[in-house]
């Protein structure tokens, strides 16, 4: 049943009088931005109601939490989606509608919330969606970045950065919570004093700088069943203001620099993506949103149980990644200095709490600090970080007497460094990778000497998305015409799909899920015009590849295959060849200039053939530029192809090769990540396999033996490409691209050149792609192919995932928050 205040006429009566309160204005006179604010306010009322009586529901069934701990969340935006989980996304359409309105008109004033920067934090936005979808208790618990990730323009074919304020008009969907502020404190100096009483030592932290950390609520509503969890992000202010008294105590600089602490520390998300920088006000960051989260949570804990040693069977700290990893030690440090517990018992409570997850074997995303760095600003939590070691050496070297080698690889602490993936190993009851190769890869690879020294923690999570996001929302022609064949049920039980397998060989129905596919695609087609001012034709394979931009995902292999199928056109213009659009969206980290060279020769190459009269608009390739959650969703609803072809073993799942599936886009991909399960699900010749396997990769880094010049010595239509990167065809300036070309074969780039294998997997590609070509042209047997993608796509929903975490780590309970 829809709520009261969604009926029509209840609805437009509630937005009108937003938008006089708000605005002082008539709906005529009012901007779409200030309906925007007007219409959200109204949905927000809705759904304070039913976060109130959540909050209820938890109080009376005092359920086990588990509080995601992440330094991003990748929201996207969130009024469409919170319209879909209330039930009530018709309704409003057609209220909005009556009163001359367009809701997608009115979704496009939402500003992204971007505090995340790809994989890692849409994640933690779909487990988000899922836990309050499955009924269980969670707190999201991350920073309020003032700036999110960067808005990318592209100009002269160049990223460019620009600012992402988000706060701007104010955002309507947070809740400012001052009566739940914490302080954190930073530097400073430990004093150990002796304590009579309980006759050990106290350790006093003195001198330090000190910020509050402020909570703004937001609430992510489950799936038509009246849940409301909270995602706390914290801001930070100073903790008073500037004042002279602390002139008078000859404080005075301390006083100013802990005010632009507090000003600092929040202002914006740093945008690496899998690059590890070592800077300061990073692990800032991390200490900030990770004390003031445990601080709320035992405060919470405290006030309905009395006996601390129990936290761990009402709460559970999940870590996303490292990031977070510095709250095990300040765990240790509450329970110790606050709650005034010994070690052993501190310990034992720490690591029945904490659990961490791994996204990355890569060994330049892995975080170190430098102890100078590390101790300065965190001397508390240093000393027991030592403490930790300390004690896992003694561990190592009884378990492996004599064994240096093994304290050497796996100690928390050495070469000056702190080594945050093991401390976070040894302090965490489990261990999880994303995918099933990732975990394989983690247990007998990377964190081998980890996994023989504690084989119980580890295990695999495979990594999910959720179909309320990118089906229900981003692609409701497909929503309507699956439920329309199956119900709704999909909607909360995504193996349901599966009873789509029937109409794999119904004529009908393969014409109707093509006739959704031709009308997302022309929906992108006219997005890509009005954004990118190029058209394309919505009758060429729309062959799609966004994410970050990073060389191991080798946007790179797929640009110079274009290069080559130009090339072909141009040598054989009578040549049979089905008209291809290459889309590519990515933004690089601002600091990678390699990355954002290939942008630039992306750019470069789609401005030559786009402008070639001569191969008939045969070929287009378009930018996306400012790929992001909202136009993400309707990208994915209208590839034909998904581009997801990493140097295989080094993309730990990917999920986007999840949300292509779901709509219907078959994957063209190496053996790596999720593909591997895609693959297992769909049946391989629903999917276009190509490239070097794991075994071959890591065998090849480990014994060498790779070597690109040959390739390009012996294969003139490469050697030609590669030319063509530095001979003038793209730019004018031929040293443009020469950074490019010399990572492929100059044996100076590091660690080796092309580290990434392009060239040795670009005829497997190629091949791959006659394959896929081959494939579309028989109409039949595509129609069927992209239908069964989505048939066997089930298993990639975050529900699946999220439940699998709470059966194996967390072990949460339901709750009920709506009655029948
Ligand atoms: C240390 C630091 C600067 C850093 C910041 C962000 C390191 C890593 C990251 C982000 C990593 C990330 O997004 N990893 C991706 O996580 C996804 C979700 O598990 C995976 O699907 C994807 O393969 C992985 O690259």
């Amino acid at each position: 049943m829809i709520d009261k205040q969604f009926e029509k006429e209840e609805f437009k009566k509630s937005v009108k009088e937003n938008v006089k309160f708000l605005y002082r204005k008539t709906l005529e006179e009012a901007t779409q931005e200030q309906i925007f604010q007007a219409v959200s306010y109204t949905v927000k009322d809705v759904i304070i109601d039913n976060w109130l009586k959540s909050q209820k529901a938890y109080e009376k069934q005092d359920p086990k939490i588990v509080y995601y701990m992440s330094m991003e969340f990748l929201m996207g935006r969130a009024l469409g989606n919170n319209l879909i989980n209330l039930g009530a996304y018709g309704e409003v359409k057609e209220a909005l509608e009556e009163l001359g309105l367009d809701i997608n008109c009115i979704e496009d004033q939402e500003p992204d919330p971007a505090l995340g920067n790809g994989g890692l934090g849409r994640l933690a936005a779909c487990f988000l969606d899922s836990l309050a979808t499955l009924n269980y208790c969670a707190y999201g618990c991350g920073i309020r970045y003032r700036y999110g990730m960067f808005k990318q323009e592209i100009r002269d074919g160049y990223q460019v950065e620009a600012p992402d304020n988000w706060l701007k008009n104010g955002y309507p969907f947070e809740l400012r919570r001052p009566e739940y502020a914490k302080e954190v404190h930073f530097g400073g100096y430990v004093r150990v004093e002796w304590d009579p009483v309980k006759n050990e030592n106290k350790f006093i932290h003195e001198g330090y700088q000190a910020v509050k950390a402020v909570p703004y609520d937001m609430p992510i509503t489950g799936y038509n069943n009246d849940v409301v969890n909270t995602l706390r992000i914290w801001d930070a202010e100073p903790i008073v203001d500037f004042n002279l008294d602390s002139f008078d105590k000859g404080d005075y600089h301390n006083a100013v620099e802990q005010e632009n602490l507090a000003r600092t520390i929040v202002e914006v998300l740093y945008p690496n993506d899998n690059h590890m920088a070592g800077k300061e006000l990073r692990l800032k960051q991390q200490y900030f949103f990770v004390s003031a989260s445990l601080q709320a949570a035992i405060a919470k804990y405290k006030k309905t149980h009395d006996d601390i040693t129990k936290l761990h069977e009402k709460v559970v700290f999940q870590m996303n990644d490292t990031h977070p990893t510095v709250a095990v030690a300040e765990l240790m440090r509450l329970l110790m200095d606050q709650e005034g517990l010994g070690w052993d018992q501190a310990w034992d409570i720490t690591t029945k709490c904490c659990a961490y997850t791994n996204h990355t074997i890569m060994s330049e995303a892995l975080e170190k600090w430098p102890i100078e760095l590390f101790s300065r600003l965190l001397p508390r939590v240093y000393q027991i970080i030592e403490e930790i070691n300390r004690r896992f050496i003694l561990e190592i070297q009884q378990k492996y007497p004599g064994n240096f080698e093994k304290v050497k690889k796996m100690a928390i602490i050495y070469d000056g460094q702190v080594k945050m993936a093991h401390l976070a190993i040894v302090a965490g009851y489990s261990v999880n990778g994303v995918a099933r190769l990732h975990t394989e890869i983690l247990k007998n690879q990377e964190l081998k000497d980890f996994y023989e020294m504690m084989p119980e923690k580890f295990n695999n999570k495979t990594n999910g998305i959720t179909q309320r996001r990118f089906l229900a929302h981003g692609n409701p022609l497909l929503a309507d015409w699956v439920t329309d064949k199956i119900g709704p049920d999909w909607i909360t039980d995504l193996s349901q799909l599966s009873k789509l397998k029937v109409y794999a060989d119904d004529e009908k129905a393969l014409q109707e899920f093509m006739t959704i596919k031709f009308k997302n695609k022309e929906r992108l087609a006219k997005y890509i015009l009005e954004h990118n001012g190029v058209e394309v034709d919505p009758h060429s394979i729309f062959d799609i590849q966004v994410k970050r931009l990073h060389e191991y995902k080798r946007q790179l292999l797929n640009i110079l295959h274009v290069i080559y199928l130009y090339n072909q056109i141009k040598a054989h213009p009578e040549m049979d060849f089905y008209p291809r659009t290459f889309i590519f969206g990515a933004k690089a980290s601002a600091a990678y200039a390699r990355a954002k060279k290939i942008i630039k020769l992306i750019n470069c190459v789609a401005d030559v053939v786009n402008n070639d009269a001569s191969i008939n608009g045969k070929l287009k390739v378009v930018f996306i530029e400012n790929y992001r959650v909202s136009n993400a969703e309707i990208i994915f609803a209208a590839a034909d192809v998904s581009e997801q072809i990493s140097t295989a073993s080094k993309e730990a799942s990917g999920t986007g090769n999840m949300k292509f599936m779901l709509n219907g886009a078959p994957t063209l991909g190496t053996m790596d990540g999720a593909n591997v399960e895609i693959v297992q699900e769909v049946g391989e010749e629903n999917a276009f396999i190509f490239g070097m396997s794991s075994d071959q990769i890591i065998n090849y880094e480990n014994n060498g033996g790779y070597d690109p010049d040959f390739i390009y010595n012996t294969d003139p239509e490469i050697r030609q490409v590669l030319m063509q990167l530095i001979n003038g065809t793209f730019s004018s300036d031929t040293e443009m691209f020469r950074d490019i070309y010399n990572s492929l074969l100059d044996k100076r780039n590091m660690p080796r050149p092309d580290q990434y294998f392009i060239l040795g997997d670009f005829r497997s590609y190629a091949e791959a792609q006659k394959r896929v070509e081959e494939a579309y042209k028989d109409e039949k047997r595509w129609a069927k192919m992209a239908l069964l993608n989505t048939a066997c796509s089930g298993k990639f929903t975050s529900d699946r995932t999220i439940q699998e975490y709470v059966d194996d780590i967390w072990h949460l309970d339901k709750v009920i928050v709506k009655e029948n």
